[in-house]
């Protein structure tokens, strides 16, 4: 079968089902460099700024800044960048993203990287790097003793973090009085904006108080909000892709129909015609993120602890269950929804609803496993600000406990069962005896001492942490079938 490439793209065209680039994509220049590119920004931003040039055009190729592994490079090098999205529903569509020129890997294409970031023509630096790419504290603020960036400081030309890497390039700006670009976050981070700023100022202190100023005064970091379910591609995935186009596509994307991007209004140079896309410019990010973080992630950490503990593997299937699908709607309206103020736009009970038949989309095969990783860096963004908010207010958080409890027990039998933690803080897990433990009021201490993932005050809580030797508890007595799943979860009507 012929590889995907500019030449098959006729062909492909006259697909019923199949869409392609619309405009000139050999002339497009490259206006963005974007670091990570994995598969949610090629499944999410790289399709809004695809969509955007097939209205308004523009010279908005993307060049993506792979932080870790060549892989994207080196399976998408020879399809030219172009891959396919597929879009998951009780019909498949597929479109041919081109948005995507190029793609060059941090620790072997540094001088070019640096070359597109300090080009006058990239006028967006955007990022999808993840919890952990951040490199922040508990408080929020740049964590300086993180591997990475003590050795980006030591460093500074030849930097590993994306944080090194937003600052080299504004310092390229700087030195050569070029405008600076803007700096987008687009992962799943409260304020992700403002938290990278913050992050990239207090960085930049250490490398040149004068850069510090300038960055300071004079590049914008706006917060936004992105959403869109991407499974990870499985081999089944690409055989079935490419058996529907005819041609062979190393590193298709999947994703669900429901996509949504919030960026903050106050926007200060040149952008795609993101609009005409589908992106909504507003005043009040923080009231979509939150909704998103706290309920939609918030719903997903849940069940990928609890449903992996209960033998499921994907979303569709845990929350298929009628009690796990009762237990995430109650903890939706009863303890999460009222933690925030939502934006006049969002109608919360729709909303949750409308999340709740995203999860049921059978076309969703979302590995539970693969929203487990990293729960260290997950939960203090999704369950934790809403426990706070509730404790401060006398609002139950019975069903975050619960969740929380699962988490644990999760991680604790990963432990004594030998399995991986794919973790940033898996070693402080191992390391932590408590954790192990027979006993529940032992584990949760052992957890509530981790000061990376719980603050000093919500730490010494007392009733958070009753709270969650009770649900703790109640789902080891679960797992040892001295209780049954009807009455593991609280508002159960079962
Ligand atoms: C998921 C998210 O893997 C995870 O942790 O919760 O990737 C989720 O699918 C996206 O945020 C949806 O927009």
């Amino acid at each position: 079968m012929k590889l995907l490439g500019p030449k098959s793209l006729p062909a492909l065209a006259n697909i019923t089902g199949v869409t392609i680039p619309e405009y000139d994509r050999h002339n497009t220049g490259i206006g963005i460099v974007h670091l990570g590119p994995g598969a949610f920004h090629r499944a999410h931003q790289a399709v809004y700024t695809e969509n955007a040039m097939n209205i308004s055009g523009g010279n908005w190729g993307i060049c993506g800044v792979s932080m870790r592994s060549p892989d994207a490079r080196d399976k998408l090098l020879e399809q030219d960048y172009l891959y396919t999205l597929a879009i998951l529903d009780s019909q498949t569509s597929y479109q041919i993203i081109g948005a995507l020129k190029e793609i060059l890997v941090a620790g072997q294409d540094d001088q070019v990287i640096l070359t597109r970031m300090s080009a006058p023509e990239t006028k967006i630096v955007s990022l999808t790097v993840t919890e952990k790419g951040y490199c922040l504290d508990v408080a929020g603020a740049l964590n300086l003793s993180h591997l990475d960036i003590a050795y980006d400081l030591a460093n500074p030309q030849h930097p590993r973090s994306a944080i090194g890497l937003l600052c080299e390039g504004l310092r390229l700006r700087y030195a050569n009085d070029t405008q600076p670009f803007n700096v987008l976050s687009c992962d799943n981070v409260s304020e992700n904006g403002d938290k990278l700023r913050k992050a990239v100022l207090q960085y930049a202190q250490h490398i040149d108080t004068d850069l510090a100023t300038w960055i300071d005064e004079n590049v914008s970091f706006p917060n936004s909000m992105v959403d869109s379910i991407t499974p990870k591609t499985e081999p089944a995935d690409i055989a079935s892709v490419s058996e529907a186009l005819g041609v062979a596509d190393r590193w298709p994307i999947q994703r669900e129909t429901f996509s949504q991007w919030v960026i903050d209004e106050n926007w200060q140079g040149e952008r795609p015609d993101w609009e005409v896309a589908g992106v909504l410019f507003t005043d009040n990010v923080a009231g979509f993120e939150k909704a998103k973080l706290r309920l939609l992630n918030g719903l997903h950490s849940t069940l990928a602890y609890s449903g992996s503990l209960a033998g499921f593997s994907t979303t569709y299937e845990a929350s298929s269950n009628p009690h796990f699908h009762q237990f995430i709607e109650q903890l939706a309206l009863k303890e999460i929804a009222g933690s925030f103020t939502p934006p006049s736009e969002l109608n919360i009970p729709d909303y949750i609803k409308g999340l709740l038949d995203r999860l049921g989309n059978p076309a969703i095969k979302h590995q539970l496993e693969q929203i487990a990783w990293d729960g260290s860096q997950k939960i203090p963004e999704r369950i934790l600000p809403t426990v706070r908010h509730n404790l401060d207010r006398g609002r139950p958080i019975t069903g975050l406990c619960l969740s929380l409890a699962c988490w644990f027990e999760y991680l604790s039998d990963s432990l004594l069962c030998d399995r991986d933690i794919i973790d940033p803080l898996a070693a402080k897990f191992e390391r932590e005896p408590d954790i192990r433990s027979l006993d529940s009021a032992n584990v949760v201490r052992g957890f509530l001492n981790i000061s990376d993932i719980f603050d000093p005050e919500l730490a010494s809580n007392p009733a958070f942490e009753a709270n969650l030797i009770d649900s703790l508890t109640r789902v080891r007595k679960w797992r040892n079938k001295e209780l049954p799943l009807s009455q593991l979860f609280p508002y159960s009507v079962f």
